[in-house]
């Protein structure tokens, strides 16, 4: 086709943005005969397209003459911005500024009129500047980090293909790519058979586990619903995930009938405690319908001892979930797999790889032992999506798994991390966060003001630092300080843009500081820059 001919969206297609007025004015005079009106129509097309004024722009689609250099030039502050500045030391962890001056350095008003390219490409840099840098090295405060390159590249192809991953019609790649990952993973945990869904989050893939060891129990539940149903008791310890009664009081167990299992002095579930209440609720004329098992607790990052609970899930019938979330990524290290010993007992697991995998958010897993279970607990065959007589094998159909119609292909981002590492290196990553947590255990176990809460299993280091003036205090009068000291520090931290390291209260204790590792780029440095980090933080305090 010449330059300057053919539809209005060919030329928009086919031409570089220097011609395209020229080929709209040629588009406009062979498509209409009022040359004036034409003239304007032109004008103003063309001026709202070169000057990036999308107002005028609305359709749902990329044009190149029109977004290639937007795309390029959003590609280029984000690499630089938020992908190589956002993940140097050099860079703060977080420009802080109170939610009340907000608004006034980023405009998030929406108004009637779109905005020119240039003005979106200065709200993108704003966006940037002003987000937590999570990738940042010194970002260690919640259960995730990093900007895996690899992650990033499948997040974004994700988002280019733009999949539902319901049927192998619309997701033939995606579709076996889930196969292939959660089969994968379900070896890990020691399972040749079985079952998986990718979950949006781990405490919905919690939630999955409650109603299927409602499902597997009471299989005519799903068409009959809750009347006439005995009272049903779910079992998980004091520092399990919040989601555990979050899900049960969704699905209309009630938080009152999750029962809080005693933990050990270092967090673990007590297995007595566990029979204990096992036996009361059969007592009770309730049925103790499963135990949920946390490998790798949200603060302490300590394992349940999986295989002792097993015995109790076994001898009273109970299910055996593992909320596996957080700790599950160290099974694919042969030096820390041993935490979770006993997991192929379970019959069902809850493991995010966005969480200790380092894969971009979100990647959550739900992994049952049981064939057919996820079909037959949440189908509903709608026949405009899941017919049956399609032309190909429609079992590649996953989307009646799931509680969910649209689905993002959260797979793709892992997958592409898994075929570029290895499992290999997914392991070296693991056994490197677990080291570095164990340094900088090392490095604090006897410095002066440092007090260690406890000997680290997963890669969560629990801690107090006591400012000097404060060293002399009785222990109860030291409590009361410490925790009062803990989140001027944090303020501290996050004004500077240092470090984020989040801190917390549990069983009694003063406020104390939680540090965790999930991002293999960290150095033994690092470890010391935290370290003095907190001295400084807390000096005059
Ligand atoms: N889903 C639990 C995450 C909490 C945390 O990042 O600390």
């Amino acid at each position: 086709m010449p330059a300057n001919e053919g539809t209005f969206d060919e030329i928009l297609e086919h031409q570089s943005f220097e011609n395209l007025k020229d080929s709209l004015k040629t588009f406009s005079s062979h498509s209409s005969d009022d040359s004036q009106e034409d003239d304007n129509q032109v004008n103003t097309m063309a001026n709202s397209i070169i000057n990036g004024t999308s107002s005028s722009y609305y359709q749902s689609t990329p044009i190149k003459a029109i977004h290639e250099d937007f795309f390029r030039d959003s590609f280029e502050v984000i690499l630089q911005h938020a992908i190589f500045d956002g993940t140097s030391r050099k860079t703060k962890v977080v420009e802080w500024i109170d939610p009340e001056h907000l608004p006034s350095i980023i405009d998030l008003r929406l108004s009637d009129n779109g905005i020119p390219h240039d003005e979106l490409l200065n709200l993108i840099r704003g966006v940037i500047k002003y987000s937590v840098k999570t990738g940042n090295p010194r970002f260690i405060n919640q259960l995730f980090s990093s900007v895996d390159p690899y992650g990033l590249v499948g997040q974004w192809l994700t988002d280019a293909l733009n999949p539902s991953v319901y049927t192998y019609e619309v997701s033939p790649v995606f579709s076996l790519m889930e196969n292939q990952v959660l089969r994968e993973m379900r070896s890990i945990i020691g399972w040749a058979k079985g079952d998986g869904i990718f979950c949006p989050g781990g405490s919905i893939a919690n939630g999955y586990a409650i109603n299927l060891a409602r499902h597997h129990k009471f299989p005519k539940l799903k068409e009959s619903g809750l009347a006439g149903l005995p009272r049903l008791v779910v079992f998980t310890s004091e520092d399990a995930h919040y989601s555990v009664k979050k899900l049960a009081a969704f699905l209309g167990i009630g938080t009152n009938n999750v029962y809080c299992i005693k933990v050990d002095s270092i967090g673990k579930m007590d297995v007595n405690n566990l029979e204990e209440q096992i036996i009361k609720t059969i007592q009770e004329g309730a049925i103790p319908l499963m135990v949920s098992a946390t490998a790798g607790t949200t603060v302490l990052g300590v394992f349940d001892p999986i295989r002792q609970i097993s015995a109790l899930c076994q001898k009273y019938d109970l299910w055996l979930h593992v909320d596996a979330a957080w700790g599950g990524g160290a099974l694919i290290s042969k030096k820390h797999k041993k935490y979770l010993d006993g997991i192929e007992l379970a019959d069902s697991v809850t493991w995010n790889p966005h969480k200790l995998l380092a894969a971009p958010q979100q990647c959550s897993t739900l992994l049952i032992r049981h064939e057919n279970l996820l079909q037959s607990a949440h189908c509903s065959n709608a026949t405009y999506l899941f017919q049956k007589d399609k032309f190909y094998d429609t079992s590649y159909d996953s989307g009646d798994k799931h509680i969910q119609c649209g689905r993002r292909a959260d797979v793709l981002k892992f997958w592409l991390m898994w075929k570029a590492k290895g499992t290999s290196g997914f392991e070296k990553h693991v056994d490197r966060v677990f080291h570095l947590s164990r340094y900088f255990t090392d490095l604090i176990r006897n410095r002066e003001g440092w007090k260690l809460l406890q000997e680290p299993e997963c890669t969560n280091v629990c801690f107090w630092y006591i400012p000097k003036s404060k060293r002399h205090l009785s222990d109860s009068q030291l409590d009361k300080a410490l925790h009062k000291i803990a989140p001027i520090v944090k303020e501290r931290m996050i004004k500077k843009g240092s470090m984020l390291v989040t801190y917390q209260p549990i069983h009694g204790k003063p406020n104390f500081f939680r540090f965790v590792l999930q991002n293999s780029a960290l150095t033994e440095d690092d470890m010391r820059y935290f370290v003095n980090e907190f001295e400084v933080l807390s000096e005059d305090l």
